[in-house]
């Protein structure tokens, strides 16, 4: 890590009473999950993103119930890392105003005690269930039940195995299921009639939760004053709107710190107000933040 830039990082970060954390999937790596363009980044012989639509859901849904019920049971498999930790022990610091912007839907950040009064999954959580009927607004939380159904159960472990001890998932194929095999509404099952439910994540072309969203605009626009910083974490800066906040931070004039294994030499000089710090976030944050949070533990 070079010397000044983390000097100069740690004095405006010791200098810095508002921050904002946009964390991405490279996070959770040191965690064991994929990322989502990554040489990993597919399931079977699915790309994720193409997996992670309406349209997908309506041609197929058992095929997009079996890629949520592996990562929901991947997800529970992996435990929060010392960046998460890192993460957490900030947004407890009674002096610092601090949000987390999580674009992962793996629930380590919840799990790693991260105060949840700062802490935005504006992608929404694996572990949240909706009711698919537009005419019932069924929804569950921190449904951490693995697999859901029965006929869920099997792939997910297979794919696990194969997929941490080789560079690509087997392409063991599908299994078709019928929607009376996937998780169903209890809502609407009790008033006879019967809907599925999906994940209660966001997918490509659907909006962001819009409280979640007012209140982190709350958090940007508040009197006591701008954000002095943004720290930028294993995200590949390609989904919006969730990466818009780098920039309206940076026009705020708050600075810029980027964590990531795959960065720009040109952004690691510390120059226009960014800072890079190159390599794994789970070992980075621990490191930069110290002066604010003190020594992270292994978990
Ligand atoms: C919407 C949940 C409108 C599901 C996800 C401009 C404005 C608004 C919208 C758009 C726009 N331009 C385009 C759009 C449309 C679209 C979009 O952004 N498309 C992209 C692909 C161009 N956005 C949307 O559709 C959004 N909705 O705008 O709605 C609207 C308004 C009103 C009414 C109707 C509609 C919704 C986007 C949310 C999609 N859902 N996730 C699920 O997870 O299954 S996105 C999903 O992919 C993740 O949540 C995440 O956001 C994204 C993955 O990105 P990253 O986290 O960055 O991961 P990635 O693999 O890309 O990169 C990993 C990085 O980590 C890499 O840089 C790597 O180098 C680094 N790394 C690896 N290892 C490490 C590491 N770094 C540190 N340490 C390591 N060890």
């Amino acid at each position: 890590m070079n010397k000044q830039t983390l000097a100069e990082f740690q004095e405006h970060l010791k200098k810095s009473r508002r921050i904002v954390a946009l964390v991405g999937a490279g996070l959770s790596v040191s965690s064991g999950l994929p990322t989502f363009r990554g040489a990993e980044g597919l399931w079977k012989n699915f790309n994720m993103i193409d997996l992670a639509t309406p349209d997908a859901f309506y041609i197929d849904p058992g095929l997009v119930w079996q890629f949520y019920s592996w990562r929901r049971y991947s997800a529970l498999a992996a435990k929060p890392n010392r960046g998460h930790l890192a993460l957490a022990k900030l947004s407890n610091l009674p002096q610092t105003n601090f949000i987390t912007i999580t674009q992962n839907v793996d629930g380590l950040s919840a799990r790693s005690g991260h105060n949840s009064d700062n802490l935005y999954e504006i992608h929404g959580s694996l572990f949240t269930l909706k009711c698919t009927s537009f005419m019932c607004n069924y929804i569950e939380y921190n449904n951490f039940k693995a697999p859901l159904t029965p006929a869920l159960r099997g792939t997910e472990h297979e794919f696990l195995k194969s997929s941490l001890d080789s560079e690509s998932p087997e392409f063991s194929p599908v299994k078709q299921m019928k929607d009376s095999e996937l998780p169903q509404c209890p809502v609407c099952k009790s008033s006879g009639t019967q809907s599925i439910l999906r994940p209660g994540v966001v997918w490509f072309g659907e909006s962001l939760p819009m409280q979640e969203l007012n209140e982190i605009d709350d958090f940007l626009e508040s009197e006591e004053g701008p954000v002095d910083l943004i720290l930028v974490i294993g995200t590949s800066g390609t989904v919006y709107p969730a990466n818009s906040y780098v920039d309206r931070v940076r026009l705020q004039g708050g600075k810029v710190a980027i964590f990531n294994t795959d960065i720009d030499e040109s952004e690691i000089e510390g120059k226009d107000g960014v800072w890079g710090f190159k390599g794994d976030a789970a070992e980075l944050l621990p490191v930069v933040l110290e002066p604010l949070i003190g020594e992270v533990k292994q978990p």
